[in-house]
This record gives structure tokens, C-alpha cells and sequence, in this order.
């Protein structure tokens, strides 16, 4: 059994189409979707406004709360939760150069726009958390904007939120590049650095994906314990990355195991999951999995999960603390490695 409750999101099974090719996998609708994650452990869904509410676009503000209504009334029948909504705006015709930093003032009012509704239908649903994720808020052409300007963007947006709902609390899940060139707020350290820079800081904190950090060249543990030192933590996205690479969306673990262990380590030490955190996946499937295993993926993710989360219940921090006094690092590393490996 795991001290933690764990999310996820409907993207997380999808069907297999990448940049330079088509799908591979049949589409699932949401309700089944639901079911399988109440059967596989999860207790939350994570959302896309448009995950949610599909075309809303074209529809009233009372017709997207209804909508979103029928969608909470379906997570009560698997006895879900609503973890996050998050504001999808890199799809669109609107969110070509990007949502708040857009160079197109009519872009702009676009991702407020969309971001409002977030709100909106993440109350409907009954949580208070958004995710940002700053998909394209940054540059493909370096020239094409001033980050002090991007940057000061990125904070009204956020206070406006802040004004809109006297409740909610957004979280940024900050990503170095892709599929932008370069981002403007790509780590962890800048999130909590426009954090302190918003109208009510408390409300507004990160969501640290491994697979991003990994992109940024920083190691996920490190990342996670940096924004618990300042409470603002809110969820995490934990996967796996192989390297600089395109993002990969691995399962937990796969690549780096030692890495993965940490991640669960820092959040077990810091207490993650007290004030209602969830342990996020975002993980995708391998393009050749088949229709049939289209969620082993994330079965796998929480196996691994639960496996790392024993061997940190069985750390001994009596010895572990008696090397770290006399410096013997290399005992600590291999009584480490050990226990991953299942020898002590
Ligand atoms: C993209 C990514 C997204 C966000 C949600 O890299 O991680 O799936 O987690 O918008
Ligand atoms: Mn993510």
C-alpha cells in the first residue's frame, strides 16, 4: 500500500501518433478512460479545459459550466477526484506564437479568455488547482520578443487570474524548450522567482516534471525539494527522459532508477501529500504498444512508484547519517545502490 494518492491524465493514454507519423492505437472515450484509472488505483484526474469540455470555443460560459457539470457527475460515478484543469493554449490558430506573451494583442485576450474558463470549469469539477503549462511562452525566433516583457506578462496574467477567483491557485509547470526554442520561464527557480512577483505568492507555486528538469539538465530530486524549501510544491508530473532529447514522457523509472528513487525519497522526507498533493503521472505509452496494453504504461509507472517507496521505508538513516558524518561517500552511494538493487 502507498502513503500517497496518485492522478493522472486522459492524454496519458492516447493513440500513438507523434510528429512523423499517424496513430497506431483506437481512440478511448472518457468515461472508459475514468473507469480503467479507478480500477488501476488513481483517486484524480488531471484535465485540459478541453479535456473537460471539448469545443468550448463555441459555446457560452453557462454552457461550458454545464458541460463541465456532466464531467464531474462522471468522476463521482468511479469516485475520482479533479486534480488540476490546465488552459490548453498551444493548439490553436490563437496560440500560434503562444497564449500571455503573445505578440498579437488579440492572442493575448484569447489566453485570458480561455484561462477564465479554466477556473470556471475547474470549480464545476470542485478542485482549485491550474496548471500552467507554458507550452509556447517564449521565442522560436529569438529577436521576435523582449523577455523582460514576456516575463511582466506572464505575471499580469497570472495577478488577473488571481483577481478573477479570490480561491484559486495556479501552479506553473515550467519546461526549458519544445516546442519553443527557448522559454522564458523554464525552471523550477524561475517559477518561484515569479511566484514571490505575483499579488498573493502563496497562491501561486510549480509543478515539477521530472522528464522537464531532465531537458533543463537539472536533476528532478533537486528540483522538488527546491520548491518544498518554499511550500510550493503543488503537484508533480513524475516520468522518465532519456537525456537532451525530444520529451519523452517515459515511464517512472525506466531510464534512471537511481534518479527515480531520490524523487520518491524527497517527497517521502518532506512530507508530500500532507496538505492533499497528488503524485502525478505523465507518462505516455510506446508507440508500438497495442490497443490492449494501452495502459500498461501506466501500471508500470505506479509499480515502480510503490517499489521505490518500500526502499525508502527501508533506508537506514541511522547508517546512512553515521557515513554521511565520517564523509564516506562512496559507502553511501553503494549502500544505495544496494538496496536498489535488492541486495540489503
Ligand atoms: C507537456 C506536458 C503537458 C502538461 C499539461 O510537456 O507535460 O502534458 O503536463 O499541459
Ligand atoms: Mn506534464
Amino acid at each position: 500500500m502507498s502513503q500517497f494518492k496518485f492522478s493522472v491524465g486522459p492524454w496519458n493514454v492516447h493513440t500513438g501518433a507523434d510528429s512523423y507519423g499517424p496513430a497506431t492505437r483506437s481512440e478511448i472515450d472518457l468515461e472508459t478512460k475514468f473507469a480503467k484509472f479507478a480500477e488501476l488505483g488513481f483517486s484524480a484526474v488531471q484535465f485540459h479545459d478541453d479535456d473537460a469540455v471539448p469545443g468550448l470555443n463555441n459555446m457560452t460560459e453557462e454552457e461550458i459550466k454545464a458541460h463541465a457539470r456532466q464531467v464531474k457527475a462522471l468522476l463521482d460515478k468511479y469516485n475520482l477526484k479533479a486534480e488540476f484543469v490546465a488552459p490548453r493554449l498551444w493548439m490553436d490558430p490563437h496560440t500560434q506564437d503562444g497564449g500571455y506573451m503573445s505578440t498579437s494583442q488579440e492572442d493575448r485576450e484569447f489566453a485570458m479568455w480561455r484561462s477564465y474558463r479554466s477556473i470556471d470549469i475547474a470549480k464545476e469539477l470542485g478542485t482549485d488547482l491550474i496548471v500552467l503549462w507554458l507550452a509556447r511562452e517564449g521565442t522560436l525566433c529569438a529577436e521576435s520578443k523582449n523577455p523582460t516583457w514576456a516575463t511582466r506578462q506572464l505575471i499580469d496574467a497570472i495577478n488577473k487570474m488571481l483577481e478573477y477567483d479570490d480561491q484559486i491557485r495556479i501552479c506553473i509547470e515550467p519546461k526549458p524548450n519544445e516546442p519553443i526554442d527557448r522559454s522564458i520561464c523554464g525552471t523550477m527557480g524561475h517559477v518561484m522567482a515569479v511566484s514571490a512577483a505575483t499579488i498573493d505568492p502563496k497562491r501561486v507555486g510549480g509543478n515539477l516534471e521530472s522528464a522537464h528538469a531532465i531537458l533543463a539538465g537539472l536533476d528532478p530530486a533537486n528540483e522538488i525539494g527546491f520548491a518544498m524549501a518554499f511550500g510550493k510544491l503543488f503537484t508533480v508530473h513524475l516520468n522518465d527522459q532519456n537525456s537532451i532529447r525530444y520529451d519523452q514522457d517515459k515511464s517512472f523509472g525506466v531510464e534512471n532508477l537511481r534518479a527515480a528513487f531520490n524523487q520518491v525519497k524527497v517527497l517521502v522526507e518532506n512530507h508530500y501529500g500532507d496538505k492533499g498533493e497528488y503524485v502525478g503521472l505523465d507518462v505516455k505509452a510506446m508507440r508500438t504498444t497495442s490497443d490492449a496494453d494501452s495502459y500498461e504504461h501506466l501500471k508500470n509507472s505506479l509499480e515502480v512508484f510503490r517499489a521505490l517507496e518500500e526502499k525508502v521505508a527501508r533506508y537506514d538513516y541511522d547508517y546512512a547519517n553515521k557515513l554521511i558524518a565520517a564523509r564516506k561517500f562512496e559507502q553511501l552511494e553503494m549502500y544505495t545502490m544496494n538496496l536498489i538493487m535488492g541486495l540489503v
